[in-house]
């Protein structure tokens, strides 16, 4: 029986030919950048690029995507480069890869295959590799046939006619059994995670975040002293790593390191990395790490707020800039902020070392004035990243005023269980609890109590 399971695309010998196209409303630069970065992701699989083209259109072809002629010149171009694998830009549905890939006869893939391609092989531990294949499955399933296909066309002699009708369904049934046995092993080890995050949750929670290749896990390392593989491939990290540091002024906290983000990120890779992105999820601050050398740099921050939103959920996330101290630092206004539905972020434009011109910097200071420049390569920055963390580990309790009824013994629970209680007294028919709590959790009391959150004492 042959396997359901889609495995890599990419061999190392491939000489990849790259597809991009600009409809009317897209510019040219914007294409060329993002060829580059599809090169990127190609030399980060192990292909090799042996041309590209970038097709201008003003609609795009249900049948073929670029329209038949331009098949036809890309038929050549294959030819001339002795190409094997053709890589579009852009997603292809089903029929529109298979289309091209028959007029073509060499394999045609698109960005997300590609990427999941990186993905799998970038997967280490377990959690990585099951949410892997899950999203490899998932978007596999409306592509049997044409996987099939392949198959049976590498296999040689059956021609491109795929399998009878009977064995797709027979494959799809399987690849869903797969995916729901996945599913249950990933659930059994989110159980250890949320053991892991109990033991976690007594500290300050800082997660990093960022474009794939921003320097985040060399920002770990620089700060914590770890290890964490740093290479100029995209995806070098797949799995967080957690380390515990302290603020200068001595007070602990966790550093996260996680996934990086690209644009158009498969959905389905967003989806299975939940488990991964809990970090992100329960992060009380994220340090948003962007590479300030790149053009595009404020393209890859709107990606990643992009992602961060559909991880989040909207509304969840204070604004890359104005988490920043100085704006949210100083305003710690209580009940100012719904705690629990944001989490204040830091952006740090990361790899500052490249640009030495005082006239860059200033206009990037301008750009983004809540942002700590830095360089996790040469330490510069890092002290001031530091010291707006720990004006943040300090901003993460405040002190509230809970108002109950004396007979109310769940929400009575539920205070001890959220908070430190500092005093409880009597006041008419009401227990009056002063208490001091993590901003986070003062939703979770909300629920179960009227609070009344104090300033805190100046003195
Ligand atoms: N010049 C310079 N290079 C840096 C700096 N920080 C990181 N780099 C380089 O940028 C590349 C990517 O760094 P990583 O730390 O692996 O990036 P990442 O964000 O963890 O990337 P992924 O895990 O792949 O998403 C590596 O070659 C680093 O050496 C910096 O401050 N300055
Ligand atoms: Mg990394």
């Amino acid at each position: 029986m042959r396997s359901t399971r889609v495995s890599p695309s990419i061999a190392p010998v491939e000489r990849a030919y790259l597809v991009g196209i600009t409809l009317p409303r897209v510019r040219r630069e914007d294409e060329i950048e993002n060829l580059r970065e599809l090169e990127l992701l190609v030399r980060t699989a192990g292909a090799e690029v042996v041309g590209r083209t970038i097709q201008g259109r003003t609609r795009i072809d249900g049948a073929t995507f670029i329209g038949q002629g331009k098949v036809e010149e890309l038929g050549q171009a294959i030819h001339d480069n002795a190409a094997n694998l053709v890589i579009f830009d852009d997603d292809l549905t089903p029929a529109q890869a298979r289309n091209i890939e028959k007029r073509l006869d060499v394999n045609v893939i698109d960005r997300t295959e590609l990427i999941l391609d990186i993905f799998a092989r970038r997967a280490r531990t377990r959690q990585a590799r099951i949410q892997v294949e899950i999203a490899q499955l998932t978007y596999a399933l409306p592509r049997l046939r044409r996987l099939w296909e392949h198959l049976s066309r590498q296999e040689g002699g059956i021609g491109t006619r795929g399998p009878g009708e009977t064995q797709i369904e027979v494959d799809r049934r399987r690849a869903r059994d797969r995916m729901a046995h996945l599913a249950k092993e990933l659930e059994k080890i989110h159980r250890g995670a949320e053991e892991r995050r109990k033991r976690r949750e007594e500290l300050f929670n800082v997660t990093i975040v960022g474009y794939t290749n921003a320097g985040k896990s060399t920002l770990l390392n620089r700060i914590a002293g770890s290890g964490v593989l740093e290479s100029d491939r995209l995806f070098s990290t797949l799995d967080s790593t957690t380390r515990r540091v302290s603020c200068p002024g001595g007070q602990p906290f966790l550093l996260t390191d996680t996934i990086g983000f690209i644009r158009k990120l498969p959905p389905h890779l967003v989806a299975s990395f939940k488990v991964t992105l809990l970090d992100v999820r329960e992060a009380d601050l994220l340090l948003h790490v962007a590479d300030a050398g790149v053009l595009r740099c404020e393209d890859h921050i709107a990606v990643v707020n992009g992602v961060l939103e559909e991880v989040l959920g909207k509304d969840s996330r204070g604004g890359a800039e104005r988490g920043a101290a100085g704006e949210d630092g100083t305003g710690d206004a209580p009940g100012g902020d719904a705690p629990g539905f944001r989490i204040p972020t830091i952006l740090v434009l990361n790899k500052i070392d490249l640009i030495e011109d005082a006239g860059a910097r200033k206009a990037l200071r301008a750009r983004h004035p809540g942002a700590v420049l830095a360089s996790a390569a040469t330490g510069e920055g890092l002290g001031d990243l530091l010291a707006v963390v720990e004006a943040h580990t300090g901003m993460d309790f405040v002190e509230a005023e809970v108002l109950l009824s004396p007979e109310d013994g769940k929400a009575i629970a539920a205070v001890e269980r959220t908070t430190k209680v500092l005093s409880r007294k009597l006041a008419g028919d009401r227990m009056v609890f002063s208490v001091r709590i993590r901003k986070r959790d003062l939703a979770i009391l909300e629920r179960v109590a009227p609070v009344r959150l104090r300033f805190r004492s100046l003195a």
